[in-house]
């Protein structure tokens, strides 16, 4: 990070609580430390790659094997997904997930809220987004580091036309070992199945994961906890303006075909997604905002 970026970015610190330093690849990141927490933020997808509660283990997980370079995702952390999710259904071509987390946000102001650091960041349609999406907006992520990690993603359609989109936060939760893990909170829950063609199916009790899993629940608002006996934790992921939730895990054949993810590492994560995707993306008419918010909070098990 050249000593002009630094200097542009020095006016957003607080001292002895949030530094902009340079991170893997090069990459420009927030770093927080708080007497409650010490967490990251890249302006490179405005992408979270560390959330740790004083006393607590890493909650999120991210991939030794990440690549760190712009036009690329991080592999872990929380990548946002706009303004659509998985594959654009009108072109192939188009990059999985949107293309917010591979591109550089811009910093709008770092604030100390209470016990809580919270990072603003933004990105808005430009000629690199109009190459996929003729929309005109601004998306702001608020991202608050403190004893709770808050996510507040609003968008903001500046155009003259209405326009539809999906989104997601790509939560990766870091477990001791998946086989062991348990989802709860979507009990007569109906989701779609991406390894079975999407056919549609209800869940019945909570999940354990025995295989690759791909699920994106449908007209959900609950939140989701994950109990990990492992690391004797309990992770509660809460949700507002979201309808949908996707759980992910690779399992062995995917994470071997992932060559931004070791072989292994499918037993240390899973992926709880808040999100408004499928049937559940959002409309927004000129002028209009919409925003989703999440909260992970943890505790011992
Ligand atoms: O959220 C689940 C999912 O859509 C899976 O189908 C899988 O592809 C995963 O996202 C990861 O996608 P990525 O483009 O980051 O490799």
């Amino acid at each position: 990070m050249n000593s002009a970026i630094a200097e542009s970015y020095h006016q957003f610190e607080i001292a002895g609580l949030a530094e902009v330093v340079e991170g893997n690849g090069g990459l420009p990141k927030v770093h927080i430390t708080t007497p409650e927490c010490t967490g990251e933020i890249y302006l490179h997808g405005a992408h979270i790659t560390s959330w740790k509660p004083s006393g607590a283990e890493e909650v999120l997980f991210l991939s030794p094997k990440s690549r760190w370079e712009h036009g690329r995702a991080i592999r872990g952390g929380i990548p946002i997904c706009f303004p659509w999710f998985a594959s654009k259904s009108d072109d192939p071509t188009a990059p999985a997930h949107g293309f917010v987390r591979t591109k550089a946000w811009q910093l709008e102001s770092i604030s100390q809220v209470e016990r809580a650091v919270t990072v603003s960041m933004f990105t808005e349609s430009d000629e690199s987004t109009k190459r996929w999406w003729p929309a005109d907006f601004r998306l702001v992520y608020r991202a608050t580091f403190g004893p709770e990690l808050g996510l507040e993603l609003l968008m903001s359609n500046t155009g003259r036309s209405a326009l539809r989109f999906e989104e997601a936060l790509h939560a990766y939760h870091r477990v001791g070992h998946i086989q062991d893990a348990r989802l709860r909170g979507l009990d007569g829950v109906q989701y779609l199945d991406k390894t079975d063609s999407n056919r549609k199916k209800m869940q019945h009790g909570e999940i354990a994961i025995t295989a690759e899993t791909d699920r994106i629940f449908l007209d959900t608002a609950g939140a989701i906890e994950l109990d990990d006996p492992v690391m004797h934790r309990a992770t509660r992921v809460m949700k507002e303006n979201s309808r949908t939730t996707v759980v992910w895990n690779p399992w062995i054949q995917k994470a071997q075909a992932l060559s931004d993810l070791g072989d292994d590492e499918w037993t240390q994560m899973i992926c709880i997604e808040s999100s408004n995707v499928s049937g559940f993306a959002v409309d927004l008419a000129p002028g209009q905002q919409h925003t989703m918010k999440a909260r992970v909070r943890v505790s011992n098990l």
